[in-house]
């Protein structure tokens, strides 16, 4: 085994680490901690992408319709040229930076130095489309926005309960733990609006209307405080809001639930029932909770049930399980529009007047930067004329795409630094080659909070560069201080220095061990982060999805993911293994619904909401009446709904839409057969 070396998956935020042998490039599971000698098809062809043929290979400038190599220096040159120009023109407001959950944290941590050294928060990733309102409801119930347990919990709780959330599907390595937490004796809860791979394994099948968990969880809460079933030690002695929570609750019986919910109640009481009573449990979710208008509502509604029973720390945890390789990391490492690194506010003087120091500077910007789900209505508004973008699909991946890709043609500048000739890649005027994962060495955290070195394996492909490379090229280009680095450790050691817990640590530990915990394994277990340590419960009412179906859109569209999928398809449709896994997509609509409407099994069927319309072939089954489900992956995003909740995620999760069928079709450009 000495010869393997390992990276981190480039896919999903449960972090499994890959071995690979450099002379043969084959993978192999990781025997030890994260994924314990388990991998899912997506680990385990993850080098498949890096050698395609379509990897960019060389800088490429914009002349006219074409696209036409230049050298590395001439295109840093007038990039940053042009950067300069705009903010003496405009303010440094005027630029834009989207960085990459994909990339390292020696990456993330850089781009949001430029970005703030240039003088803006400007700077988000796609976090804000993911679990930013988790961030931002675990900051206000516990002071801290993060998974609070390791995995390795997962096993000793008596109860999980997994809500908006199909591991089956999107963490397969994550299932492993929760069915050795099932072969003890856990009681497994799911809450889904469809019958997904995930519930296949519950004990209780809770299949809810799309849009109404809060409804749900203050019913499964009202059943806990109304039986008296709460921690009442744990209430007295660690939260506040408990009085207001109890009133607020007391109409949320599980009759009424029923009847918004669409789950009976005798069903809601026995599920509340026995989560409380199994002493100990987990809460998952995913973006069946976040990607709504309510998405920070839900998440707190659901932060209550673990509450009132004192899961927190030995007896149970919060899983919001993160989406992307290093989405967890980008955040930590600071690149939010909001947050300076460790999801320290830019308000912190103290803190903020530390790390401008360390960047050898006076002071950093302290107005919060536009979300990266703000920034196309900037851009059409004139006030953003630059966007800096590092492998991110912004054209396939946010909602009601089209006006997205309406903004990128107005800028003034737009530069992508990616992989692959994306989507979006192709409305640039400069597309900088990047290195890929198992090209480059770096760390990575996953959704427990433990980072992990990615060795580098094998040279950059043509004349790619690592991202880090590439930042710090640009860093210097634009005159700002400190972009010296030559390798990527003195990187690691330099964000090392922003966390107290990290000081004592050294690279070569992260090299060699298992990981390192950030800031360590379980958080809460004696007191939150808020400032008199106590949780906080939150009353919360239920919040109406911005487009309710009526008469001309009588259906609600969902949007969800798919095991050999993975998000906008750039890398999994050029793995030609994974390619053969895939099934074609297709929308899921209920049985009786599509004979009322004359659809049969494979037919083509048009789905239209007021943004526009897409064709598929539709399957029969898999989704409650009233509701369409669509993989997200190609199309979707044509006719999602933009509406944005408190933390800048969009409704992603509930449109109104109608369907026809269609005589026949094609599938669109990009679509597996
Ligand atoms: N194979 C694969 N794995 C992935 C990804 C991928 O694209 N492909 N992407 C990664 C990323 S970036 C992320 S963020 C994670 C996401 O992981 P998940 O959150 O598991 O992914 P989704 O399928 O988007 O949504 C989860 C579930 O929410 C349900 N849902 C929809 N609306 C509602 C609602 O109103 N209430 C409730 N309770 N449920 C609802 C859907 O039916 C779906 O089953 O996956 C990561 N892993
Ligand atoms: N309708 C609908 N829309 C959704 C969602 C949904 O559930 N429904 N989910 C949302 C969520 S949770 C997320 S996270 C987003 C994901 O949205 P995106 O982040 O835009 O999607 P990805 O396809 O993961 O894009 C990552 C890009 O990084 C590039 N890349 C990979 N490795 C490297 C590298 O080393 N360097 C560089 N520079 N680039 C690299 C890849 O080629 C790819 O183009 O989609 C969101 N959109
Ligand atoms: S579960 Fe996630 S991290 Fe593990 S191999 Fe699959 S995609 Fe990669
Ligand atoms: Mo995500």
């Amino acid at each position: 085994m000495s010869e393997h070396k390992t990276v981190v998956c480039p896919y999903c935020g449960f972090g499994c680490r890959l071995l690979v042998d450099p002379k043969t490039m084959k993978v192999k599971p990781y025997p030890g901690e994260p994924n314990r000698g388990k991998l899912c098809p997506k680990g385990l062809y993850a080098l498949e992408f890096v050698f395609s043929r379509d990897r960019l290979r060389r800088p490429l400038k914009r002349e006219g319709q074409k696209m036409r190599p230049i050298s590395w220096g001439q295109a840093m040159e007038e990039i940053s040229h042009k950067l300069l120009e705009i903010r003496e023109l405009y303010g440094p407001d005027a630029v834009a930076f989207i960085a990459s959950s994909k990339v390292s944290n020696e990456e993330n941590y850089l781009l949001q130095k430029i970005a703030r050294l240039f003088g803006t928060n400007n700077i988000d990733n796609c976090a804000r489309l993911c679990h930013e309102a988790s961030v931002h409801a675990l900051k206000l119930a516990l002071g801290t926005g993060a998974q609070t347990n390791p995995y390795e919990d997962l096993e000793n709780f008596n109860a999980i309960l997994i809500w908006g959330y199909n591991p089956a599907e999107t963490h397969p390595v994550v299932m492993d733990y929760i069915l050795k937490a099932k072969k003890k004796g856990a009681k497994v809860i799911v809450v889904d609006v469809r019958e997904t791979r995930t519930m296949a394994f519950a004990d209780y099948k809770l299949v809810i209307r799309p849009g109404t968990d809060i409804v749900l969880a203050n019913a499964m809460a009202n059943v806990i405080i109304g039986e008296e079933l709460y921690d009442e030690e744990f209430v007295k002695a660690r939260t506040r809001g408990f009085s207001e929570i109890r009133m607020a609750v007391r109409k949320y019986t599980p009759e009424y639930a029923e009847k918004v919910t669409g789950i009976p109640a005798g069903t809601i009481h026995e599920a509340a029932r026995t989560f409380a009573l199994a002493g100990s449990g987990a809460v998952m979710w995913g973006m069946g909770l976040t990607q709504h208008v309510s998405g920070v509502e839900n998440v707190l509604a659901v932060i209550n049930l673990a509450l009132l029973l004192g899961y927190i720390g030995e007896k149970g945890g919060l899983y919001p399980m993160r989406g992307q390789n290093n989405v967890q990391g980008a955040a930590y490492m600071g690149a939010l529009s909001e947050f300076l690194p460790g999801y320290v506010p830019l308000t912190d003087e103290k803190f903020r007047k530390r790390v401008a120091s360390l960047w050898g500077v006076d002071d950093l910007p302290t107005e919060r930067g536009l979300y990266l789900t703000e920034l196309w209505e900037a851009i059409e508004r004139g006030d953003v004329k630059a966007l800096y973008i590092v492998g991110e699909n912004p054209a396939v991946s946010e909602a009601d795409f089209m006006r997205v890709r309406r903004a990128l043609r107005k800028l003034d500048l737009l530069v992508v630094q990616e992989v692959f000739m994306t989507r979006t890649a192709r409305y640039a005027h400069y597309v900088l080659p990047a290195s890929a994962f198992c090209e480059k060495s770096g760390s990575y955290m996953n959704s427990e909070r433990r980072i992990q070195w990615g060795h580098k394996i094998c040279e950059p492909m043509g004349d790619s560069k690592p991202d880090w490379e590439i930042l710090t090229m640009l860093g210097r280009a634009l005159g700002l201080p400190g972009f010296s680095y030559s390798s990527v450790e003195e990187i690691t050691a330099e964000y090392f220095r922003l966390f107290p817990e990290l000081e004592e640590r050294s690279v070569d530990e992260l090299k060699n061990g298992e990981g390192i915990f950030l800031p360590r394994k379980r958080l809460h277990t004696w007191d939150f982060a808020t400032p008199d340590g106590r949780a906080r419960l939150f009353a919360v009412e239920r919040v109406r999805p911005w487009e309710e179906p009526d008469k001309e859109f009588p259906f609600v569209l969902t949007t969800v993911r798919l095991i050999s999928h993975y998000n906008t398809g750039e890398m999994t449709l050029r793995s030609p293994s994974l390619v053969k896994l895939m099934g074609e997509p297709r929308v899921l609509i209920n049985e009786h619904d599509a004979r009322k409407l004359g659809i049969r099994d494979g037919d083509w069927v048009e789905i239209e909401t007021r943004r526009g319309r897409i064709r598929m072939r539709a399957k029969l089954g898999g989704a409650p009446e009233g509701v369409v489900v669509v993989p997200f992956h190609f199309k979707a995003n044509r006719i999602t709904s933009p509406a944005l909740n408190k933390a800048g995620t969009p409704e992603l999760k509930f449109s109104a839409c109608r369907i026809r069928k269609l005589r026949s079709g094609r599938p669109t450009q990009g679509t597996p057969r």
